[in-house]
């Protein structure tokens, strides 16, 4: 099975997606997803320029090996742009590979270690009423567990608050959106609004909430002791994420469990995180962490400290992505859960998918490998649209973490 060509598809059916399609002497066709949400060209460059004249001639079989050859070999090691692009190949070769064996992927990976993958959907709202309708769409439309976000009373815009149906992490602008931050209105906020939830919609339902990394480590302490009470399923990024020592701080303070890392791309971004325990589930995506090959390692060394999944599922994780995440979400023992944003109807004719989602559970489908099929004359229908996601600054026009 040797690489004949390895071509990069940009589509921007809904929103911008980076493919790889890699084709074989076999006539097979693996994909990649290499989305890097508002510095998708950088990826393109990556691997149309550097990467994919290196895979002509390789054997597609070879999946450890080329990871090796693309980690080592660029010596500019990590980084979400390296990594984007190694993930790309390498889910491709999974593909490939899984398609060769005329298997579903998850059957290479060990097998299915359970029936179906639990997924979260997004609920948003202003305000209290159409927060409660927004939780009640999600629940008619199957999904068992929820993320909760809300505005904040004085803050104009700040980040993941949708309209009626859903939100969209990056806008088709010119520029950066600017949103506005202020922790302590925040912190006084959020806790009464998980206790209206709670009181409208019963002890049962996990409850998920993502701080986006814009709290300090004693003010994430504060919030996770002080959200103790609703029982969340997890507090995501509650502290910027490249400084791992604060998660011991926040750790010190609260039996909210926490969740970090759809910034990380690399296992070293996590070393200290899992060996000391410090969180609860790991929140890579397939696509910026060096593919099935390197996030499968990192979730089997998380899994020997008893932390689980909790893959990055978000809209600009494209369709392939997505297929990825469940095949190996499928396979692994310490499974947590699946974050899943539903993509719109375009993306949906450029990515013809075999996964599904019934009552609540995903499962990436019985066709040979990842189960995937895109559509180049879909795809080309869409060129790519400049994109940016948004900044955060407090009052006084200080940059904030998002
Ligand atoms: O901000 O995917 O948990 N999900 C998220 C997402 C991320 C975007 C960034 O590209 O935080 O909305
Ligand atoms: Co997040």
């Amino acid at each position: 099975m040797i690489i004949e060509s390895a071509e990069v598809v940009v589509t921007s059916p809904d929103r911008n997606f980076v493919t790889l399609r890699v084709t074989t002497d076999d006539g097979l066709v693996g994909l990649g997803d290499a989305t890097l949400n508002g510095r998708e060209q950088s990826v393109v460059a990556y691997l149309a320029e550097h990467v994919a004249p290196l895979l002509v001639g390789r054997d597609a079989h070879r999946i450890e090996d080329t990871w090796q050859f693309l980690y080592r070999g660029a010596y500019w090691r990590r980084g979400p742009v390296t990594m984007a692009a190694i993930s790309a190949v390498d889910v491709a070769l999974w593909d490939l590979k899984a398609q060769a064996a005329g298997m579903p992927l998850y059957q290479l990976l060990g097998g299915a270690s359970r029936s179906g993958l639990l997924a979260y959907g997004h609920a948003s709202g202003p305000d209290l009423p159409s927060l409660f309708d927004s939780i009640r769409r999600l629940l008619a439309e199957g999904y068992r567990a929820i993320r909760v976000q809300t505005s904040v009373p004085g803050l104009d815009r700040i980040y993941g608050i949708g309209g009626p149906v859903a939100y969209e992490p990056a806008g088709r602008v010119a520029a950066p959106v600017e949103e506005d931050w202020d922790s302590r209105s925040y912190l006084r906020h959020l806790p009464g609004v998980f206790e209206a939830v709670r009181a409208e919609f019963g002890p049962e339902l996990p409850l998920l909430h993502d701080v986006h990394h814009r709290l300090t480590p004693i003010e994430a302490a504060r919030l996770g002791r002080a959200l103790e009470p609703y029982d969340l399923f997890w507090l995501e990024d509650c502290t910027p994420a490249e400084d791992q020592e604060a998660l011991r701080l926040v750790r010190q303070h609260t039996t909210t469990p926490l969740a970090i890392g759809e910034v990380f791309n690399s296992v070293y971004d996590y070393r200290q995180l899992i060996a000391d325990r410090l969180i609860d589930y790991v929140r890579s995506a397939v696509t910026h962490t060096g593919g099935i090959t390197h996030l499968k390692r990192i979730l089997e060394y998380a899994g020997q400290y008893g932390i689980k999944s909790g893959i990055h599922g978000p809209t600009d994780i494209s369709p392939v992505g997505m297929a990825a995440a469940l095949h190996l979400g499928l396979a692994v023992h310490n499974f947590g859960i699946q974050e899943y944003m539903k993509h719109g109807a375009r993306t949906d004719l450029v990515f013809e998918q075999s996964f599904s989602f019934t009552d609540g559970l995903m499962h990436p489908g019985s066709s040979p490998g990842l189960g995937v099929r895109l559509s180049l004359d879909e795809a080309g229908k869409y060129p790519y649209q400049t994109a940016y996601l948004p900044i955060n600054r407090l009052k006084d026009g200080t940059l904030h973490d998002w």
